[in-house]
């Protein structure tokens, strides 16, 4: 019989200082800290200080930076989305603590930075609320994240990403183009950045 773990709840200040708690090797590969979210739900009371909403884009709010990982809250309205985009090669786990969202997943066939060019074929799509956190596949990071207008609702997500990235690049499936953009932090510790 399967056995299922019902999931402890944690203030966002306890969760970082879980976080602190894992050495380097836990975020080389995405299986120690995927099994710490599942186990893990963040209090949505306690993310009042990172909640910032915009019409126009989604928001992006530190809460914690180490040498290690950056840990970021994304304030998602209805209908926002991402651009298809990567990490720079870095390991990303992903927990939606208010409302849900779906992960779009890419494989990228093929990539010419200098050129602008690419070629992407959509994998899967997951479903991500407060009991489905999920790891993006480092062998297949290319995604979106979505929070659909069926949905109906806000929806926050939190990214740890190890090692912190300030850069990325985007993708357009259907006009088979790439380049970099720059990311910026919409708050930092509760400011304005
Ligand atoms: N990676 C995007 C960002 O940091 C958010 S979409 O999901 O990973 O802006
Ligand atoms: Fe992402």
């Amino acid at each position: 019989m399967a056995t299922q773990v019902v999931p402890r709840q944690l203030s966002i200040q306890d969760f970082v200082s879980e976080l602190h708690k894992f050495p380097e090797a836990a975020f080389v590969d995405t299986g120690e800290i995927l099994s710490f979210l599942q186990r893990t739900i963040v209090a949505p009371e306690s993310l009042s200080p990172y909640l910032n909403w915009d019409r126009q884009h989604y928001t992006r709010n530190l809460i914690d930076k180490s040498r290690l990982y950056e840990l970021i809250a994304i304030c998602w309205e209805v209908g926002q989305v991402s651009s298809v985009h990567n990490h720079r090669d870095q390991n990303c786990w992903m927990a939606v603590p208010i409302g849900r969202l779906q992960v779009e997943n890419f494989h990228l066939a093929s990539q010419d930075l200098e050129h602008g060019v690419c070629k992407l074929t959509p994998t899967n799509t997951v479903e991500m609320n407060p009991t489905h956190p999920c790891a993006v596949d480092p062998a297949d990071p290319v995604h979106r994240v979505v929070n659909p207008t069926q949905f109906g609702e806000r929806a926050v997500s939190l990214h740890i990403y190890s090692h912190p990235f300030d850069t990325c690049v985007v993708y357009s499936p259907e006009q088979g183009t790439c380049g970099v953009i720059k990311l910026h932090y919409t708050t930092m510790f509760g400011k304005p950045a």
